[in-house]
Parts: C-alpha cells; sequence; structure tokens
C-alpha cells in the first residue's frame, strides 16, 4: 500500500470479483489466457503491472516495487504459450505497465510513483524504431499514471482532477466526478469496462453515446487497483 491505509481483504469476495471480472470480458468476445499464481506474490493479482503490449509486442517490465519483479516471469511464460507475439525484456530503471497509457501511437508513460525517468528512457529507445512516440508525465498524487487517467476510445483522456498532477499535458481531458470514474478498460470503439463504484460518471459516459459494463472489484480497489490492472489487453 502507498497512498491508502492497509485494511483486511476479504478474499472469498475478492475471489468472486475477479471472476465476475474475467466473465465480463468473456461475454464480449475476449478470449482469456491465464497466468499462472504465485503465492509468494500477492500483488500478482495486478498483472497489467509486468507487461505492456505495442503491436504484437509484450515489453516484459521492471517493477518499481522490488517485491513484485518475482511476477515478470510467470507473464512472459503466459504470454510465450500465444502464436505471434514477440517480447522485450526492459533492463534499466524501473516501469509498471499501470503507468503506461497508450492513446493511438503515443505512450504517456506516469514518472515518479512505480517507473523512473530511465524506465521512460529505455521504452522510448526501444520503441522509436516501431513508429511509437513516449512522452513522460508527472504522478505524484497516486500509485499509477492511470489511477488517475485513463482514455475513452476516442482517445479523450478521463481523470478525477484533484488527483491529476498536470491535465493540460493531455490533448483533450475531461473530468469526471468520481475517483472510481477515472478508470476504463477500451473493450471496443462504442464500449467500456469500469468499475460499478462510480455510477455519475457511468452515466455521464452512456450521455456521450458509450455502452458501459460495471463490475464489482471493491476488494482490488482497496488494494490499489482498478480494472485496467487486472489484465493485460492484447489486440
Ligand atoms: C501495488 O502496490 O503494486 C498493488 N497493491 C496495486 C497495483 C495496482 N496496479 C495498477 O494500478 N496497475
Amino acid at each position: 500500500m502507498t497512498h491508502l491505509e492497509r485494511t483486511e481483504i476479504d478474499l472469498d469476495r475478492a475471489r468472486t470479483q475477479w471472476e465476475a471480472y474475467v466473465a465480463a470480458l468473456e461475454n464480449v468476445g475476449w478470449r482469456i489466457a491465464m497466468v499462472d499464481p504465485v503465492d509468494e506474490c500477492p500483488d500478482s493479482v495486478f498483472v497489467e503491472d509486468t507487461a505492456v503490449m505495442f503491436d504484437r509486442l509484450a515489453v516484459l517490465t521492471r517493477p518499481g516495487a522490488p517485491s513484485r519483479r518475482p511476477e515478470v516471469a510467470g507473464t512472459a511464460e503466459a504470454l510465450g504459450g500465444l502464436a505471434d507475439i514477440e517480447t522485450f525484456s526492459l533492463s534499466s530503471g524501473r516501469l509498471d505497465g499501470g503507468d503506461v497509457l497508450k492513446i493511438g501511437r503515443r505512450a504517456y508513460v506516469g514518472i515518479g510513483g512505480r517507473t523512473d525517468a530511465e524506465g521512460v528512457d529505455e521504452l522510448a529507445r526501444m520503441l522509436a524504431p516501431r513508429g511509437w512516440e513516449v512522452v513522460g508525465v508527472p504522478v505524484s498524487r497516486v500509485l499509477h499514471l492511470k489511477s488517475a487517467v485513463t482514455a475513452l476510445p476516442d482517445g479523450t483522456v478521463i481523470g478525477f482532477e484533484p488527483l491529476v498532477d498536470d491535465p493540460s499535458v493531455f490533448e483533450r481531458f475531461l473530468p469526471v466526478p468520481e475517483e472510481d470514474g477515472a478508470h476504463v478498460v477500451v473493450i471496443d470503439d462504442r464500449t467500456v469496462l469500469m468499475a460499478d463504484s462510480a455510477p455519475e460518471t457511468a452515466q455521464l459516459l452512456r450521455a456521450r453515446g458509450l455502452e458501459v459494463i460495471e463490475v464489482d472489484i471493491s476488494e482490488f480497489i482497496r488494494l490499489e487497483g482498478c480494472v485496467t490492472c487486472l489484465s493485460i489487453r492484447i489486440r
């Protein structure tokens, strides 16, 4: 825990919520590949932090919390079982997947929480020849960049303003009324998945013409996670 108080987690409820999250992705047609559980890595359910997809390239990260580094091997193994996926392992600095927000062929990377400038530099050098632009942005009020902001299918960045260091770094920024409303998983051009604990934001997004699927992830929010962290999407 970094920004929240440590509280007791209801493991049964967490399992039920995780199963419903997986089912929600399956229901909209995603095929699920599981990363094997590792009991010694209690944060490993937040699998997003261990790899980031750029086209068919999976960048295996160097998590900012040293206790989370052993998680990467399991993700690498699961990715190795998928066809057409190339992998690259970051070798310097630190970088968590939760700090990487991709919009088009630009990746905004939060620096300050778990990710440092060295990790961002290596990522930028490696991705430049592949046509990706990497832009470092400050993060100081939350754990990861995507704890503060995510993006709608049309590229509009949404965030709960009190937790966003500098909304002006994004081309289009839309403030949302709830902290949990800042996190969406883009399912397709007109559908997003989000936590059910941000009903006003869900309404706001529906009014913009989006279909919103809601899931209960309260136990993971108490661990400083959100909807994006529980999966790595390969498109
Ligand atoms: C951690 O501190 O690393 C976990 N308790 C939470 C990680 C959440 N991951 C994410 O937002 N991408």
